[in-house]
């Protein structure tokens, strides 16, 4: 019975923390466990990378728990198997488990290589964006271009958060993962981020996109990605370094969307850079 609940509880704990996942996009069910797919070519590569990796331990944890249970159970001592004294050495044995690992893993490192080159080809991108960590936000300048942007956590989800708000946070929909203003972005085309940061170190993250790339204070570092033409939508994530105490209060949200959309959103955002863009160092260091 004891167990029976306990298995219950186990079961509702796993899957109610599966379900609040923050990041979890639209899968369901077993979905929700694992990482998602994503909506580039590169965080499919790394899905299907992810999945080779889990299913080459799979394979091996069969064959060695396989092995160790099958001993255990057919050469117990009860059934009067006693042990090996004389095998001290064997060079064949040595052999064939030196080779087989090693066989293993240049299996799994030439693909992981690979794909390591791929995504870190940031060349021809078709849109440049200068992305700047500070505490606690993001900025987003379109190279080329007059548009800034400051990004920052909504004010639904900031009054949620405030102690004695009285407002639940289940009841505020994507409460620390929406923002006040999204960076947005066309689908089909290259996107090459520049990211770097004002005052710590920070890391932008957008599981959906396969980017995860830190903000390092005196230091550029590039990203790209490109959508598929067929998944615009809005596309979450975090700063995924800790940052200090408004480390939880900086998402990311990307809006993907056509290209003729971006290029109007574009011309609609070109007006001079608002005040709060103009003074991001003063406001990043009192902002929360
Ligand atoms: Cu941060």
């Amino acid at each position: 019975m004891k167990r029976a609940r306990l298995g219950r509880l186990l079961g509702t704990s796993v899957l109610g923390l599966a379900g609040r996942l923050p990041l979890a996009s639209a899968a369901s069910g077993w979905d929700e466990l694992n990482m998602p797919r994503g909506v580039t070519s590169a965080s499919k590569s790394i899905y299907a990378l992810h999945m080779m990796a889990l299913w080459v331990c799979v394979g091996i944890a069969v064959v060695v728990f396989g092995v160790m249970i099958w001993s255990l159970i057919f050469h117990r001592k009860s059934r009067g198997a006693v042990p090996d004294v004389t095998l001290t050495h064997s060079t064949k044995v040595e052999v064939v488990w030196t080779a087989v690992p090693v066989l293993i893993l240049i299996g799994m490192a030439i693909p992981a290589a690979r794909l390591l080159l791929k995504i870190n080809n940031n060349t021809d991108p078709q849109v440049n964006i200068r992305v700047t960590g500070f505490q606690w936000g993001w900025r987003y300048q379109y190279v080329g271009t007059p548009v800034s942007i400051i990004s920052k956590l909504s004010a639904s989800s900031n009054d949620a958060s405030q102690m004695h708000s009285g407002i639940r946070p289940t009841a505020v929909p994507h409460y620390l993962l929406s923002v006040d203003h999204q960076v947005v972005v066309p689908v089909g085309e290259k996107v090459r981020l520049l990211i770097t940061s004002i005052d710590v170190i920070h890391s932008w993250w957008v599981p959906d996109l396969g980017v995860k790339r830190d903000a390092i204070p005196g230091y550029i570092n590039e990203a790209s990605f490109t959508i598929a033409p067929n998944r615009p939508g809005i596309y979450r994530g975090q700063c995924t370094e800790l940052c200090g105490r408004g480390h939880a209060y900086m998402p990311i949200v990307v809006r993907a969307v056509t290209p003729a959309a971006y290029q109007a959103w574009l011309k609609q955002h070109s007006g001079p850079p608002s005040e709060a863009a103009a003074r991001l160092p003063a406001a990043a260091v009192t902002s929360t």
